[in-house]
């Protein structure tokens, strides 16, 4: 037990000192182990770091800690908009095929957005709509590529990543857009968007549409 407290008051000391440093974005996990051992990872605005406590096993209570650190994603990245617990996003206003989005975010070292919240969707709508008048090109100004597609199977959708969409925390489809979605027009509609309404839209993906880039983070 006194180890376990001994941890406990370096653990909130450090997290103290983070804080007042105010050198962390969000703190992004915690997990404790057995047998007195914790370790946290954490995200700052230029490292990840990960903090192993570990108290000693000789009687003593006494506590080690190991402290490794990695550069964090570039969340700081030009032209993208970091908000905090959310992510970085770039909003491209010039109209492009889903494939050749998905090979820009790329090359940005980003993807094509993957929306995991309520939250995060409310920011891209956000910029969406402060950046209406700047996108070019498309089939129209409504919508937004984003990296989920039902191209390896009709409606059995996943992200870029092969993740499930069910898994991402966020699978609102528009229930009003041209009569509710996802409606896979014409058997051709296999990409994913946001609608600026809010809600998602299944669009061909060879149609151009504006497209959203994320970053992706290291903890
Ligand atoms: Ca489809
Ligand atoms: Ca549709």
């Amino acid at each position: 037990m006194r180890s376990k407290s001994t941890i406990s008051s370096l653990v909130s000391t450090l997290l103290l000192l983070l804080a007042l440093e105010n050198q962390w974005s969000h703190f992004a996990a915690a997990a404790a182990s057995r047998d007195g051992q914790l370790v946290f990872n954490m995200c700052t605005k230029n490292e990840s770091i990960s903090v192993q406590l570990t108290s000693r096993q000789d009687g003593s209570g006494g506590v080690s800690c190991q402290c490794q650190t990695s550069p964090a994603a570039d969340l700081y990245k030009d032209d993208y908009v970091y908000t905090p617990g959310i992510g970085s996003h770039r909003f491209h206003t010039e109209a492009k095929q889903w494939n050749e989005a998905r090979r820009i975010c790329y090359e940005e070292g980003a993807h094509l957005a993957i929306i995991n919240s309520k939250a995060e969707e409310a920011k891209l709508l956000d910029m969406m709509r402060r950046s209406e008048g700047a996108i070019r090109g498309g089939l129209n100004k409504d919508e937004a590529l984003l990296g989920i597609h039902d191209l390896y199977k009709e409606a059995d959708w996943v992200t870029i990543f092969g993740e499930p969409l069910a898994a991402t925390g966020y699978a609102s489809w528009s229930g009003t857009y041209w009569g509710g979605q996802p409606d896979n027009l014409e058997n051709r509609q296999h990409c994913g968007a946001l609608i600026n309404q809010g809600g998602m839209d299944d669009v061909d993906c060879r149609d151009r549409f504006a497209f959203f880039c994320e970053l992706p983070l290291t903890c």
